[in-house]
C-alpha cells in the first residue's frame, strides 16, 4: 500500500552499523527511503557499510559522536548538501552500563545519559529546522522497557530512557502543529550485542539465569530479533502514522502486559 511507501524520503538512523539500528535502517531502505546512518568509529562504519552492501542495500555512512553537538551541527548540513533534507530521523544510538547505583561513578551515569537522552535532543534540535521548512517530519526515538520499568544495576539507563519517553511526548506537543510526528519505539529484550552478556551460556552449558527469566516474563517465550522492529519502524516513518503522535509503541512480545509464568 502507498501508505507505507517511503520513496523520495531521506531517513537518518543514528548508530545503525549493526544491531537494532541496522535492521530498522534496512527496513526503511527497503520501503524506498534514501538511507543515511552514522557510527561512532571509522572501524564500525566500515563494517556497517560492508553489511549494507552484502544485504544489497544502498547506504551513506558518516562517523559522528552523537553526543558532540559541534560534530552533529556540522553533520546535518553535510547530509542535507550531499543527500537531501532529512524527512525521517531515528534516534537509535544508545549504550547501557550495568552497575549497582551505589557503585556507579558520576562519569558513568553521565555518559549513559549523554548518549541515550542528551544526544536525541542534540540530533533532533539539528534536524527539526529543515522539517519545519519542508512542512513535515517523522522523529522516532528508541526507548526501552526501562522507559516504564526499573531493575537492578541500570539506574542511568532507566533514567535516560524514561526521559527519552517524555522528550518524545514533548517534541510531539511542541511540533505536532507543524506536521512533525514524534513517536517512540520501546523494544523488549532483543538479541543484539548490547544484551549478549545477559544471554551467555553458563559453564555447564545451561541458559544464563537472566535469559531464563526473560523467557518466563515474555508471553512470546522468546527474545526478540532486530528484524521484529522493522514493521513498527516503517509504520511510524510513513504516512500511515500521520495522526499517531507522542506514542511509545512497545515491541516486546507482551512483556509489559504479563505478570510472568509461574515458576
Ligand atoms: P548495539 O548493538 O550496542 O548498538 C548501539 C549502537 O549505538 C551502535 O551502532 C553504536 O555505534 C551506537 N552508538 C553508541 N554510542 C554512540 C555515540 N556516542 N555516537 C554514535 N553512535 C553511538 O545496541 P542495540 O541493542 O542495537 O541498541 C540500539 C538501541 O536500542 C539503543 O538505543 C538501545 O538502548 C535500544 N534498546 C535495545 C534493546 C535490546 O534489548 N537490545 C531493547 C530496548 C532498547 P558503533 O557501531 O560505532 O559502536
Ligand atoms: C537490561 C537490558 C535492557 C534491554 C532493553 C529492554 O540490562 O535490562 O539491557 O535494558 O536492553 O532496554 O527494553
Amino acid at each position: 500500500m502507498n501508505l507505507f511507501n517511503l520513496n523520495g524520503k531521506v531517513a537518518f538512523v543514528t548508530g545503525a552499523a549493526h544491531g537494532i539500528g541496522f535492521a530498522m535502517a534496512s527496513g526503511l531502505a527497503q520501503a524506498g527511503a534514501k538511507l543515511v546512518f552514522n557510527s561512532s568509529s571509522q572501524e564500525s562504519l566500515e563494517k556497517g557499510m560492508k553489511a549494507y552492501k552484502d544485504a544489497g542495500i544502498e547506504a551513506k555512512g558518516y562517523v559522528c559522536d552523537v553526543t558532540d553537538e559541534k560534530a552533529v551541527s556540522a553533520l546535518i548540513p553535510q547530509i542535507e548538501r550531499e543527500i537531501g533534507a532529512i524527512d525521517i530521523l531515528v534516534n537509535n544510538a544508545g549504550i547501557i552500563k550495568r552497575i549497582p547505583m551505589h557503585d556507579m561513578s558520576l562519569d558513568d551515569f553521565r555518559r549513559v545519559v549523554d548518549v541515550d537522552l542528551i544526544a536525541p535532543f542534540i540530533v533532533s534540535k539539528a534536524v527539526i529546522p529543515s522539517m519545519l521548512k519542508k512542512g513535515h517530519g517523522k522523529i522516532i526515538n528508541i526507548c526501552s522497557m526501562m522507559s516504564e520499568l526499573g531493575r537492578e544495576t541500570v539506574s542511568a539507563y532507566a533514567a535516560a530512557k524514561g526521559g527519552l519517553k517524555m522528550l518524545t511526548k514533548n517534541i510531539c506537543s511542541e511540533y505536532g502543529g507543524q506536521n512533525i510526528q514524534c513517536n517512540g519505539i520501546g523494544p523488549g529484550y532483543i538479541a543484539t550485542s548490547q544484551t549478549a552478556p545477559l544471554r551467555e551460556k553458563q559453564p555447564d552449558g545451561s541458559r544464563h539465569p537472566f535469559d531464563s527469566f526473560i523467557i518466563s516474563k515474555t508471553p512470546a517465550a522468546r527474545w526478540g530479533n532486530p528484524e521484529d522492529l522493522i514493521g513498527p519502524t516503517v509504520f511510524l516513518a510513513s504516512e500511515a502514522s500521520n495522526f499517531v503522535n507522542g506514542h511509545i509503541l512497545y515491541v516486546d512480545g507482551g512483556i509489559l502486559a504479563y505478570i510472568g509464568k509461574q515458576p
